[in-house]
């Protein structure tokens, strides 16, 4: 907390600060919240092994925002709600460097929450409807302009290889432990480049995708259960639109926590999926091409495996990835994604016929 209070110091905040606490439950940065008489604020530190240039994500994430806000004023939204508002750094900057780690700071906006986990199913269509709408507000964004801050972070083909590299190093010594895991990716290996190939040959258009769509990641207004404003947007970069519609579903409409151990609690609701998928579609509509719903259905089959692979690599990387908070959590979290994988597989019909109804019905 010490470090905190000396890197505040270097953001134009001429308040008293009350309280620094740690915040939120992401996988990746660190997160605190803090507290001054006027406002609060978030502070992050980047995690820069996984982000490599940090410079480059605070590029996109202010061109992102700066590009949202035009359109929120436009429409005659509130822009300091509706969008991230970052504090610049006493030289002008928006990135703070201590000891090497990297630190960005934005206003904490009030009366907002986020999930881990549905409460009700209305939160779900509206999220539904806000990720559709950042898709909207980004498409006439110039995706020349945005640095791929993790390469190939959607290509599912690359995820599939790293890994197999992660099963012949065997660096944490796990690999005979987790045999059943791997059979279940490598039965499942064709699926891997549907998206990437229908991509190459030009029948799914790239977009500015946010990436990271996790229920966690919009917020929602505390009274009336409206999305607010998307959030951690570290990842966005041009990718499918079904990256963003199947990781989605992958943690909002899984019935269990994505780390939850029991797997009988694991499962697809498929309400929360019809909910999420026509806020969506509302959202899309006139945007979204045929070829792409016809592989929403699927995409959340595909993002939860590519999640669960990684879950998997990380695992036996030995946990040099995703923070984990306790022995075995990467293995946990993978075959929690695996018996959802399974679940959707035995309702990809039923899924399939819920897009169609809804996108005809628009
Ligand atoms: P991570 O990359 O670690 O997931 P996030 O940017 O998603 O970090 O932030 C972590 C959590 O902090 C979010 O899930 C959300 O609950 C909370 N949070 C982040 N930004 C804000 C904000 N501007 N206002 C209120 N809460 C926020
Ligand atoms: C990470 O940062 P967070 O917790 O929102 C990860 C996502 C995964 C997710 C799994 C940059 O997201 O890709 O889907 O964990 N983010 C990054 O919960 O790797
Ligand atoms: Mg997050």
């Amino acid at each position: 907390m010490n470090t905190c209070k000396e890197i505040l110091k270097d953001f134009c905040i001429e308040e008293d600060i009350l309280k620094i606490e740690p915040y939120g439950g992401g996988h990746i940065n660190d997160t605190f919240r803090i507290t001054c008489p006027e406002n609060k604020y978030i502070l992050q530190r980047i995690n820069h092994n996984i982000f490599k240039k940090p410079e480059h994500v605070m590029e996109n994430i202010t061109n992102v925002c700066n590009h949202i806000r035009a359109k929120l004023i436009d429409a005659g939204e509130d822009e300091k709600r509706g969008t991230l508002t970052f504090i610049p750094t006493r030289s002008g900057e928006f990135l703070s460097i201590h000891n090497g780690n990297y630190y960005r700071m934005y206003l904490f906006l009030e009366n907002a929450v986020s999930y881990q986990t549905i409460e009700d199913p209305m939160h779900f269509y509206n999220a539904g409807k806000a990720f559709g709408k950042f898709q909207n507000m980004l498409s006439d964004f110039p995706a020349e302009k945005l640095h791929e801050t993790i390469a190939n972070f959607h290509n599912t083909v690359d995820r599939l290889n790293n890994l197999k590299i992660a099963i012949s190093e065997n660096k944490a010594g796990r690999k005979d432990s987790v045999a059943e895991e791997i059979k279940f990716v490598l039965d499942r290996a064709d699926d891997c480049s549907v998206v990437m190939d229908l991509l190459k040959s030009g029948d799914l258009p790239l977009r500015v995708t946010h990436n990271d769509t996790k229920l966690n990641n919009i917020l929602l207004d505390e009274k009336t259960g409206e999305a607010i404003c998307v959030i951690d947007l570290d990842t966005v970069m041009p990718s499918s639109l079904l990256c963003d519609f199947g990781d989605a579903i992958r943690f909002g409409a899984n019935t269990a926590e994505e780390d939850e151990k029991d797997l009988s609690l694991v499962d697809i609701d498929i309400n929360l999926f019809e909910k999420f998928t026509q806020g969506f579609l509302e959202a899309t509509k006139g945007s979204i091409t045929a070829k792409e719903v016809e592989y929403l259905a699927f995409s959340a089959k595909l993002l939860t495996l590519e999640c669960g692979m990684r879950f998997l690599t990380d695992y036996l990387d030995g946990d040099v990835y995703f923070k984990i908070h306790r022995e075995g959590h990467n293995l946990d979290r993978a075959r929690n994604q695996f018996k959802l994988v399974s679940e959707m597989e035995n309702h990809e019909e039923e899924m399939k016929s819920i897009v169609n109804r809804i996108y005809n019905s628009l």
